[in-house]
């Protein structure tokens, strides 16, 4: 654990550096909120207890409290209040500006681009497939990513930051035909040789993203990966809605099925609505236009896996 003291603490309250980076994420935030507002989505506000969360894709520790004798957890994304407010008939596309509470375990100590709290720009949309998603994502973050340069133009020289103009399409691959090409490492290999964010399309994660029913063992998702190394942007995906489907899902991902009993008497009752959608992490949106080496670097108050902060 990094200690951090009240001089270290102060010192980064007292530089201008953060204010400018909280004024470049300002005009960004009010972008994206008219281009949502443009495009007729209705906002919801946050939720941040309940009795399921999002089981996620790799372990953390488990962030709990208890109300009286039910055990809720803190949200780690709100995937599932996403599909559910799409049920109403009148309610077509929602987003969120959502916090997200992940206690990741110590193997990811050194990334420069996960915090234990975050917030996370989180769309969903009823009856559109991932493609659909992608055209639009693109479209949001290049208007508003391009309106941003333009008119933080003092902010971004002060940062000594020269953000290149996006110009979409972005291109897209497939998770295997990198894989063989790049090896492993194809994720963050790419996004250093990139100089325009790109998408990568299936991967086998979590069992709301949805499996290809005409090439199975294929899924229906994506990440956006900025370039000039600053890694994963976004993860998003068409979901699994059908009450057999999911079983299966859970099943093969050896999860308790009773932990998830009320979403799945939704879906067996067939209120579940066809989604798809994502989730824009904002500060590593932040942290890339801004051109910091650390996503901590961006945030007033650090929430770094390591740090013993004090406030
Ligand atoms: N918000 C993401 C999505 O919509 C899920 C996540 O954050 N794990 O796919």
């Amino acid at each position: 654990m990094t200690t951090e003291s009240i001089d270290e603490t102060l010192e980064k309250l007292e530089t201008t550096e953060i204010y400018s980076i909280h004024r470049i994420q300002t005009f960004l935030l009010k972008e994206m909120h008219n281009f949502m507002y443009e495009h007729n989505f209705v906002q919801l506000m946050p939720i941040l207890i309940s009795p399921i969360t999002d089981p996620l894709n790799h372990q953390v520790r488990p962030a709990t409290i208890h109300h009286y004798d039910k055990k809720l957890h803190l949200t780690a994304s709100m995937i599932f209040h996403k599909q559910l407010s799409l049920i109403p008939n009148d309610i077509n596309n929602i987003y969120i500006v959502s916090p997200n509470i992940r206690l990741e375990l110590p193997e990811l100590r050194n990334s420069k681009n996960h915090l234990l709290e975050f917030s996370q720009f989180d769309i969903e949309i009823k009856d559109k497939d991932m493609w659909e998603i992608i055209s639009l994502v693109e479209n949001l973050l290049s208007t508003s990513i391009n309106r941003t340069r333009e008119a933080c133009k003092n902010e971004f020289r002060h940062l000594g930051r020269e953000l290149p103009e996006l110009k979409p399409p972005f291109p897209i691959y497939s998770s295997d035909e990198l894989l063989v090409k790049h090896g492993t490492t194809f994720e963050s290999e790419m996004s250093r040789k990139s100089t325009t964010p790109f998408f990568i399309t299936n991967f086998k994660r979590e069992f709301y993203d949805k499996e290809d029913q005409v090439n199975p063992g294929t899924y229906r998702n994506f990440d956006l990966i900025y370039p000039e190394g600053f890694g994963e942007a976004l993860s998003g995906a068409e979901r699994e809605y059908d009450y057999d489907r999911i079983i299966k899902r859970m099943n093969e991902l050896n999860m308790n099925l009773d932990t998830f009993n009320h979403y799945l008497e939704i879906s067996r009752r067939k209120k579940l609505p066809r989604t798809a959608g994502c989730g824009i992490g904002i500060q590593r949106l932040v942290r890339y236009l801004c051109g910091r080496e650390k996503i901590s670097d961006v945030c007033i108050f650090n929430r770094s896996i390591d740090s013993d902060f004090i406030f």
